[in-house]
C-alpha cells in the first residue's frame, strides 16, 4: 500500500513528516499479510541476517549485535513537560530538548533503506479495551516480529478509520546504508549503549526510539505502548495497564477462575502462564504471558485481555519438563534471536534438556565451539553460554497447546486474583494472602527481586526493589501509581463492589537454602500454590494470620515430592527477624525516594506491620 491511498490525514502527515527527516529509500505501508511476512524473510535471509533452522518449518536463527541484547533501562526516557511527573523511577529529559536531539539523530537516518510503517492493534482488533499504533521502522526484523507479537495491516487501519487515535511509534535501528552497501550478515544498530533511546513522551502519547532492533526496545507495541503510554492512560482513563500473565485455572470440579501474576522481567511469567499442574484434576491454560489490560466491568468486576498476539519468551531455561507447552509453541513459524544453532539445522540452548547433537554448534555470537554433552550453564571463569541468557523465542500465542479459548475475547476474562512475586532467596514465603486491597497494594509496592539479564545495564543477581514489577514500565510517577491502585480500590468500595475485587497475593518460588540450592522446585509445582490460592478466592477456611499476611495452615498445601515436611514449613512461615529488616530497608531505602507522592494509606501499613513484628 502505499502513503497516497491512506484515509487518515493525520496519518498521512505524520508519516510524510517522518519521511522527510529519515530520507528513506522507498515507504511501504504493511498489510500484515503471510506474502508480506515471507518478503521480510527472504529480504532477512538474502542479508545474511537470519538462517532457516531445517528442523523448524517457518523458522529462523538471528544473532544481535552484543551491544543489543536486552532493554537497555539506562536510555530508556521518560519525557514529561513536568521532571516530577515521571519520578525517581525512570529517567527524565526534557521532551523539547530530547525532540531536537533525536531529531537531528533522525536526519536521514533511513538512508539506503525501506520505511516500513506498520499499524498494529494492541489486544483484538476493535475491541474497545483495544489500542491502535503505528510503528515506523527501517527493520524488516521488527515487521516481522511485530506481524506474531500484535495484529497488524489493513484490518487495523479500517477500525483507525479517517480520524481514529492511534499511538505514533518512530523507531530506526540507527544504520544507514551506503550506495551499493548491504547488513551482509552483520545485525544493524547503534552499537554505543550511550547513543541508544528509547524515548516516551507521555503528555502526547508519542514514543521515539533509536539505535536498537532487539526485543522491548524495538517492537514498540510490547514494553512502551502496552505499558509505559498505556499506564499513563490507564491512569487518566481509570483502568490498568500491568506487567502481568494471565491464566486460566480449572479445578477437578471444573470450576474456573482467571489470575493476573505480576513478576518482573524473568522471573517466570511464561512458566508459569503454561504450566502443567503436578496436582491431580487440575488444569491451567494460558490467555496472556507478559502484560494484561483490565477495566472494570458495569457489573463491578474486573476484566483482563492480553494486548499482545504471540510470546516473546525467555528461550534458556526452557525445556519439555520446565515449559512443555512453551516448546510446543515453538516448534514452527518462529524467530529465534541469539541462540545456538546446531550442526543439524536446529536451535540449542542452556537447560534446554540434552545437549548439542553433532561435533560442532554455532554460540550466540557465531562462533563454532564444540557441542556441549549436557545443557549445563558453564560454570568458572572465562565460561561463556552458548546461549545469550536473555535469548528469545517469538513465537504466535495461537500455537499454545493450552490457549484459553477466551484468550481473544474482545471483553476480557473476569480476574479473581492478582498475584506479586520475584526472586527472593531469602524472608519472602511461598504464598502469602493479603489481608485487604491497601495492603495488597502496600505488598505490591514493596516488591523486589534479584536482578536478571532482561536489562543491559544492571548488576544482574543483585535485589533491588521493583513494585508490581514495573518500575521499568511504569510511565509516571510511581506514588502516584500506587495511589492509583488505592483509589480503584476506594471507588469499587464505594460502589458496593469490594467483594468483586480480586483478592491480592504475594508468591516467591526463588527461595534458596544455606547450600543456595532452591527450596521449591517450582514450575509445575506452583500449582500446589496456585490450587491454595482458588481455595481462598472461595472462602476456603485454609489459612492462619501472622503479621505480614494470611499464611498457608500447616498441611494446607501438601509438599512436592523432594522437599521435606520441615523445608515445607518453613517457606510457609514468618521470618520475624528476615522481616524487620525488610519493613527497615522500605522505611529508610525505599519509601522515601517517593517523597510527598508516597500515599500515606502506605506509610500506616508499614506502621501497622512494624507494630505487628514487634507484638
Ligand atoms: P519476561 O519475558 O522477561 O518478562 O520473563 P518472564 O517473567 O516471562 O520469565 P520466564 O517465564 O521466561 O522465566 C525466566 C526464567 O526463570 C527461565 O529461565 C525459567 O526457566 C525460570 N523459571 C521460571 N519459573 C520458575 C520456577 O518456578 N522456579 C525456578 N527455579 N525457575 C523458574
Ligand atoms: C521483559 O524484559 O520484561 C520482556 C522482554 O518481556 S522485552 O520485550 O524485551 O521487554
Ligand atoms: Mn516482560
Amino acid at each position: 500500500m502505499k502513503i497516497d491511498e491512506l484515509k487518515h490525514a493525520g496519518l498521512k502527515k505524520w508519516i510524510e513528516e517522518a519521511v522527510t527527516l529519515m530520507t528513506p529509500d522507498a515507504v511501504e505501508v504493511c498489510d500484515g499479510s503471510q506474502a508480506e511476512y515471507d518478503r521480510m524473510i527472504k529480504i532477512l535471509v538474502d542479508g545474511g541476517l537470519a538462517t532457516p533452522l531445517k528442523k523448524r518449518p517457518h523458522s529462523y536463527l538471528f544473532r544481535s549485535d552484543p551491544s543489543d541484547v536486552a532493554r537497555a533501562e539506562s536510555r530508556t526516557f521518560i519525557a514529561s513537560k513536568n521532571q516530577d511527573d515521571a519520578g525517581p523511577t525512570n529517567n527524565w529529559t526534557d521532551p523539547d530538548k530530547l525532540k531536537k536531539e533525536m531529531s537531528d539523530l533522525y536526519r536521514g537516518c533511513m538512508k539506503g533503506r525501506i520505511m516500513y510503517v506498520i499499524p498494529f492493534s494492541m489486544g483484538p482488533v476493535g475491541s474497545n479495551i483495544a489500542k491502535i499504533g503505528v510503528e515506523i521502522t527501517d527493520s524488516a526484523y521488527v515487521v516481522v516480529n511485530m506481524h506474531i507479537m500484535t495484529r497488524v495491516g489493513t484490518k487495523v487501519l479500517d477500525v483507525l478509520g479517517g480520524d481514529g487515535f492511534f499511538v505514533p511509534c518512530y523507531h530506526s535501528i540507527a544504520k544507514p546504508l551506503a550506495e551499493g552497501e548491504s547488513d551482509n550478515g552483520k545485525w544493524p544498530c547503534e552499537p554505543d549503549v550511550n547513543k541508544k533511546y528509547i524515548s516516551h513522551f507521555p503528555d502526547t502519547y508519542e514514543i521515539w526510539s533509536y539505535g536498537s532492533g532487539y526485543g522491548g526496545n524495538a517492537l514498540l507495541g510490547k514494553k512502551c505502548l502496552a505499558l509505559r503510554i498505556a499506564s499513563v492512560l490507564a491512569r487518566d482513563e481509570g483502568w490498568l495497564a500491568e506487567h502481568m500473565l494471565i491464566l486460566k485455572i480449572t479445578n477437578p470440579e471444573g470450576k474456573v477462575k482467571y489470575m493476573a501474576c505480576a513478576f518482573p522481567s524473568a522471573c517466570g511469567k511464561t512458566n508459569l502462564a503454561m504450566l502443567i499442574p503436578t496436582l491431580p484434576g487440575w488444569k491451567v491454560e494460558t490467555v496472556g504471558d507478559d502484560i494484561a489490560w483490565m477495566k472494570f466491568g458495569a457489573d463491578g468486576q474486573l476484566y483482563a485481555i492480553n494486548p499482545e498476539s504471540g510470546f516473546f519468551g525467555v528461550a534458556p531455561g526452557t525445556n519439555d519438563h520446565s515449559n512443555y507447552n512453551a516448546m510446543q509453541s515453538i516448534r514452527e513459524n518462529t524467530i529465534f534471536t541469539n541462540c545456538g544453532l546446531t550442526e543439524d539445522g536446529d536451535i540449542w540452548w542452556e537447560q534446554i534438556g540434552h545437549g548439542a547433537p553433532g561435533k560442532e554448534i554455532i554460540d550466540w555470537k557465531g562462533r563454532s565451539k564444540p557441542a556441549p554433552q549436557d545443557d549445563k550453564i558453564p560454570k568458572g571463569e572465562g565460561a561463556e553460554p552458548i546461549a545469550h541468557a536473555n535469548a528469545r523465542f517469538t513465537a504466535p500465542a495461537r500455537q499454545c497447546p493450552v490457549i484459553a479459548a477466551e484468550w481473544e475475547d474482545p471483553k476480557g476474562v473476569p480476574i479473581s486474583a492478582f498475584l506479586f512475586g520475584g526472586r527472593r532467596p531469602a524472608t519472602v514465603p511461598l504464598i502469602n494472602q493479603s489481608k485487604n486491597w491497601i495492603h495488597g497494594v502496600f505488598m505490591g509496592s514493596i516488591t523486589g527481586s534479584e536482578i536478571t539479564a532482561a536489562a543491559l545495564d544492571l548488576a544482574a543477581g543483585t535485589i533491588r526493589r521493583d513494585p508490581f514489577a514495573m518500575v521499568p514500565f511504569c510511565g509516571y510517577h510511581m506514588g502516584d501509581y500506587f495511589k492509583h491502585w488505592i483509589d480503584l480500590g476506594k471507588k469499587a468500595e464505594a460502589e458496593g463492589h469490594g467483594d468483586k475485587l480480586p483478592k491480592i497475593f504475594f508468591c516467591n518460588w526463588f527461595r534458596k537454602d544455606k547450600d543456595d540450592k532452591f527450596m521449591w522446585p517450582g514450575y509445575g509445582e506452583n500449582s500446589r500454590a496456585l490450587a491454595w490460592v482458588f481455595d481462598r478466592c472461595d472462602g476456603k477456611d485454609n489459612c492462619v494470620e501472622t503479621p505480614i499476611g494470611n499464611l498457608p495452615k500447616p498441611n494446607a498445601i501438601d509438599p512436592p515430592e523432594g522437599v521435606s515436611a520441615g523445608a515445607m514449613a518453613e517457606l510457609c512461615s514468618v521470618d520475624i527477624e528476615g522481616w524487620k529488616k525488610e519493613i527497615a530497608d522500605v522505611r529508610q531505602n525505599h519509601y522515601p525516594k517517593f517523597g510527598d507522592k508516597l500515599p500515606k494509606e502506605l506509610y500506616a501499613e508499614l506502621d501497622a506491620i512494624e507494630k505487628r513484628l514487634n507484638g
